[in-house]
């Protein structure tokens, strides 16, 4: 059975976070510190989706997917990130799965979607080794309590992009600005990975996952200096997460002027590499990278974003290159090749400024347009040797984009922050119609 889906994540739709015990994460922490989120808006109400999941439910019911992928929230199970568990936690996911067996989805669960306890953060976050070990016990918990009724885990979601920019940049939470000495990040967040793979294993949860975050890379020219810089680009955006969980080793850091990752230990890979039942990808757009224009000294980025022009884009202002997608997945196929195991794209979708028009319609063509072009370009994987297996849209609600706050809007479904009011856009429409021919 193909999964159609739609994609949440925790702290982007919830809100209620005091309720029933739920403890501090880096993103309340974050959200609150002046001038880090656009106009000051945080994730304290979001889309009051705690109070509102039976409603959202039916939305998806309506709309005909097989499948939600959704996040659990760390600090609601764990509000210290060890030790104790907030039973209180659990009443809302018990809910939410419960109602979505009953009407025929597929729960799949992401462990980690960016919302850290602080108090693990207080102790160092990611960049201690701790954390990793921290994510496979609270991994067994919630597996022990749902494992019966969620077929589907996913580990992590997009830890190259958390290690960027929560702990190289600053523009997500934790907020830390450590340029390359973030890169311990990666490797903390794809052993606890693997350390969550045993625990959900031990826990018989069915199918286990990861998320990542993927981008084919293009070189600004044919110059062997943009050859480098895009081969350095790939191995950090792609290999660097890809080749330890695929292959069981790191790709070559050199370029970074890193000889190995120093926080890798003996034992580290075997645990990161257990075979998966599948590999999430989530795609935005491909990226098109130079060399910088003087050659980088130390601990400085041996690439330039070159940008991508003569595409539509979104309101983001990210390029929309639906064959970007084809040409990630048979190159995924190409450079692992039975090492792939199947394929999910966990999530893809494209914001734009809808609004309901007089008629209270939200007439998102663009949106149409993206997702049509997204499908076609999974078919045209498939057809070309790919095992596919699901397709989730980000998102089934307009909701927290994190730095944006709630200014960019990537919903199936419009929401109303002032009222919560729901109202499903043409692509909504156009999508229940598309999975319905299936
Ligand atoms: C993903 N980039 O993040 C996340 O998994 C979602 O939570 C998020 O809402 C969605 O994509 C849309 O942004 C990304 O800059 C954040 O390339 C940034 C990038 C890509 C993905």
């Amino acid at each position: 059975m193909f999964l159609w889906g739609t994609a949440t994540a925790s702290y982007q739709i919830e809100g209620a976070v005091t309720e029933d015990g739920r403890g501090t994460s880096i993103w309340d922490t974050f959200a609150h510190e002046p001038g880090r989120i656009r106009d000051g808006h945080t994730g304290d109400v979001a889309c009051d989706h705690y109070r509102r999941w039976s409603e959202d439910v039916t939305l998806m019911s309506d709309l005909g997917v097989n499948s939600y992928r959704f996040s659990i929230s760390w600090p609601r199970i764990q509000p210290e990130g060890t030790g104790k568990v907030n039973e209180a936690g659990f009443g809302f996911y018990d809910r939410l799965v419960d109602e979505l067996c009953e009407r025929g989805i597929v729960p799949a669960a992401t462990l980690f979607h960016w919302d850290l306890p602080q108090a693990l953060e207080d102790k160092g976050g990611w960049l201690n080794r701790d954390t990793a070990h921290r994510l496979a016990e609270y991994a067994g918990i919630v597996a022990e309590r749902l494992a019966d009724r969620v077929p589907m885990w996913i580990t992590l979601n997009e830890p190259f992009i958390h290690m960027v920019f929560g702990y190289a940049l600053g523009a997500h939470a934790p907020g830390r600005t450590l340029f390359l000495d973030a890169l311990p990040t990666a490797h903390h967040q794809l052993l606890g990975h693997g350390l969550a793979v045993q625990a959900l294993r031990a826990a018989r949860a069915g199918q286990v996952l990861i998320t990542n975050n993927c981008t084919p890379v293009w070189p600004a020219s044919g110059s062997a200096e943009d050859l480098r810089a895009a081969d350095a680009y790939d191995t950090l955006h792609n290999r660097l997460f890809n080749d330890p969980i695929l292959t069981g080793a790191y790709p070559d850091m050199s370029a970074y002027g890193v000889a190995a990752l120093d926080a890798v230990q003996d034992g580290d890979l075997e645990i990161i590499a257990q075979p998966l039942d599948g590999l999430g990808i989530n795609y935005y757009n491909p990226t098109r990278i130079a060399a910088p224009a003087t050659p980088p000294g130390p601990g400085e980025l041996p690439f330039e974003d070159a940008g991508i022009t003569g595409y539509p884009t979104t309101a983001f202002g990210w390029p929309v290159v639906p064959d970007g997608l084809r040409e990630l997945l048979t190159g995924l196929r190409a450079r692992y090749g039975d090492a792939l195991p199947p394929v999910y794209v966990t999530e893809n979708g494209c914001s734009q400024p809808d609004e309901p028009g007089p008629d209270g319609v939200v007439d998102d063509q663009a949106r149409i347009a993206f997702l049509d072009g997204h499908i076609g370009a999974v078919r045209a994987a498939v057809a070309e040797g790919v095992d596919v297996r699901g397709y989730y849209v980000w998102s089934l609600l307009d909701n927290f984009e994190w730095a944006e706050g709630f200014n960019q809007r990537f919903g199936l479904v419009h929401v109303d922050f002032a009222t919560q009011k729901r109202t499903p856009k043409a692509s909504y429409h156009w999508l229940r119609e598309r999975i319905a021919a299936q």
